[in-house]
C-alpha cells in the first residue's frame, strides 16, 4: 500500500482524498496556496506545504513545483483530485519521470483522451458508439469539407480537438456558412489551445449528458459502475446530477456499460474514468473521456456502496480490483446538488467569511464540504464550495431528503446557489425526469421573463 499521497489539490475534493487516506493508514502531505493556509485539509494533513502565491498560475498549477513538494516531504505518490493538473499529460509524465506513482491512468492514456479527435477514433476502434462526423481533422480542401458536411448532414457541430467541456464549438445549420464557421472555429482554437486542429460531427438538438463510471486496474481488467445523468446544467458548469439515469433500462445499462468495460480492459486502463455519452432516441454517442475523479463521483459511490476514492489509491499502488462486477448492483437513487459561492441570479461569483455554518443531516443526506464558521472562501478559485449528496430508495425519496436538507443548511455571510437548487428541485420537469442539457437554460430564461 501507499505510504504518503501529496494531496496536489484544494478545496472539498482535498478533504475528500485526506479522508480517503486517513482510512487507509496513508500518510498525507497538503500543499497549499498563500490564500489556502486555512483550508480544512491542509490542519488535518499530516504535513502541510506552501507552495506559493494565490493565483492557481503560479501555485496549483506550477508543474517543478509540485514535484518539488513532493520530493521534500518523500511522498510516493501524487493524486490530482479534479480540475488544476489533474488531466495534464506533461505533467503526468514529469511524475512518471520523477519515479513517483501517480493517481491515475498513464500519461500516454491521458494525451490520448485529451485531444478529442484521437480519443474518438481510439474509441471508434474499440467499439463505442460515436456521432456520425468527419471521422478525423478537417484539412483545407473547401470541396472536401462541403462534401463531408453533406454527408453527414445538416445541423452540424464543429469542435476543437483540443477543446471539450464545452468550449471551441460552432453550430452550423446551413452549408452557405460552414467554411467561414470553419475558418473561425480554427483561429480560436488556435488561440485558446495552441492547436488550430477542428472536426465535425451531425448536431444533436436535445441530447442529455449521460456518462459511464468506470475502473481498470491496469492490467487488463475492469468494471463499470452504472451511468449518472449531468443534463441539469449552465454554460457547461454542472449544476445537480443524479444517479441513475430515469428511463435508462438494466438492460440499456449493462449494454453500454459492458462496450465501456471492454474497450478499458482493451487499453488496460488504470484508475477511475469516466465515458461521457449524448443521449437521444434512446441511444447513445460518445463525446469525451475523462481520466480523473470527478465532482459527482459521491452519486456512483451512493448508489454502488463503493469508495471510489478509496479505489483510486488501491489501484495505484498495483492491487487488483476490489469488487467483480457481478457483486455490484445499482440500489436506489442519488442526487447531487452542487453548493457554488455565487449570486443566485446574476451567477457573479460571492466570496467572503462564512460567519455562520450549519450542516444538513440525517439519514441518507452525505456533506462534501471543506467549509466551517468563520472559514472565508477566496477569491481566486471555482466558486465551488461543496456538495450535498441525498440518497434514497427512489428517487421521490431522494428529491424530498435534498428539498429537506437545503431548508437545513444555513451559510451565511456569502451568498449561494441554494435557492436555483430550490428551484430546480421543485420543477414540474425535473421532478419527472429525463430533461435535456438545455432545459435550465431555457427554465431560466422563463424564470427571468416573469
Ligand atoms: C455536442 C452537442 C450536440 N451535438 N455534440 C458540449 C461540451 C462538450 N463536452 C460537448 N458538447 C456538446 N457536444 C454534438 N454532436 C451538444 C453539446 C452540448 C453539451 C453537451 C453536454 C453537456 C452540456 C452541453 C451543453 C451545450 C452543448
Amino acid at each position: 500500500m501507499l505510504k504518503k499521497v501529496l494531496i496536489a489539490n484544494r478545496g472539498e475534493i482535498a478533504l475528500r482524498i485526506l479522508r480517503a487516506c486517513k482510512e487507509l493508514n496513508i500518510k498525507t502531505v497538503a500543499i497549499y496556496s498563500a490564500a489556502d493556509r486555512d483550508l480544512m485539509h491542509v490542519h488535518l494533513a499530516d504535513e502541510a506545504v506552501c507552495i506559493g502565491p494565490p493565483n492557481s498560475a503560479n501555485s496549483y498549477l506550477n508543474v517543478p513545483t509540485v514535484i518539488s513538494a513532493a520530493e521534500i516531504t518523500g511522498a510516493d505518490a501524487i493524486h490530482p483530485g479534479y480540475g488544476f493538473l489533474a488531466e495534464n499529460p506533461d505533467f503526468v509524465e514529469q511524475v512518471e519521470n520523477s519515479g513517483f506513482c501517480f493517481i491515475g491512468p498513464d500519461h500516454n492514456t491521458i494525451h490520448t483522451m485529451g485531444n478529442k479527435v484521437s480519443a474518438i477514433k481510439h474509441m471508434q476502434h474499440l467499439n463505442i458508439p460515436c456521432i456520425p462526423g468527419s471521422n478525423g481533422p478537417l484539412g483545407n480542401d473547401e470541396q472536401e469539407n462541403l462534401k463531408i458536411a453533406e454527408e453527414v448532414g445538416y445541423p452540424i457541430i464543429i469542435k476543437a480537438a483540443a477543446g471539450g467541456g464545452g468550449r471551441g464549438m460552432r453550430v452550423v445549420r446551413d452549408k452557405s456558412e460552414l467554411i467561414n464557421s470553419i475558418g473561425m472555429t480554427k483561429t480560436e482554437a488556435e488561440a485558446a489551445f495552441g492547436n488550430g486542429q477542428v472536426y465535425l460531427e451531425k448536431f444533436l438538438e436535445k441530447p442529455r449528458h449521460i456518462e459511464i463510471q468506470i475502473f481498470g486496474d491496469g492490467q487488463g481488467d475492469a468494471i463499470y459502475l452504472g451511468e449518472r445523468d449531468c443534463s441539469m446544467q449552465r454554460k457547461h458548469q454542472k449544476v445537480l446530477e443524479e444517479a441513475p439515469a430515469v428511463g435508462i433500462t438494466p438492460e440499456q445499462r449493462m449494454e453500454i456499460g459492458m462496450l465501456c468495460t471492454n474497450a478499458c480492459k482493451e487499453m488496460r486502463y488504470r484508475g477511475a474514468g469516466t465515458f461521457e455519452f449524448l443521449y437521444q432516441n434512446g441511444k447513445f454517442y460518445f463525446i469525451e473521456m475523462n481520466t480523473r475523479i470527478q465532482v459527482e463521483h459521491t452519486i456512483t459511490e451512493m448508489v454502488t456502496g463503493i469508495d471510489l476514492v478509496k479505489e483510486q489509491l488501491r489501484i495505484a499502488c498495483g492491487e487488483p480490483l476490489s469488487i467483480k462486477q457481478k457483486d455490484l448492483t445499482i440500489k436506489g437513487h442519488a442526487i447531487e446538488c452542487r453548493i457554488n459561492a455565487e449570486d443566485p441570479q446574476t451567477f457573479m461569483p460571492s466570496p467572503g467569511k462564512i460567519t455562520t455554518f450549519h450542516a444538513p443531516g440525517g439519514p441518507g443526506i452525505r456533506v462534501d464540504s471543506h467549509l466551517y464558521n468563520t472559514y472565508v472562501v477566496p477569491p481566486y478559485y471555482d466558486s465551488m464550495i461543496g456538495k450535498i449528496i441525498s440518497f434514497g430508495e427512489t428517487r421521490d425519496i431522494a428529491i424530498k431528503k435534498m428539498e429537506n436538507a437545503l431548508e437545513e443548511i444555513v451559510i451565511q455571510g456569502i451568498k449561494t446557489n441554494i435557492p436555483l437548487q430550490q428551484t430546480i428541485l421543485k420543477d414540474a420537469n425535473f421532478q419527472k425526469g429525463g430533461t435535456n442539457i438545455h432545459y435550465l437554460e431555457k427554465m431560466l430564461k422563463e424564470l427571468h421573463a416573469k
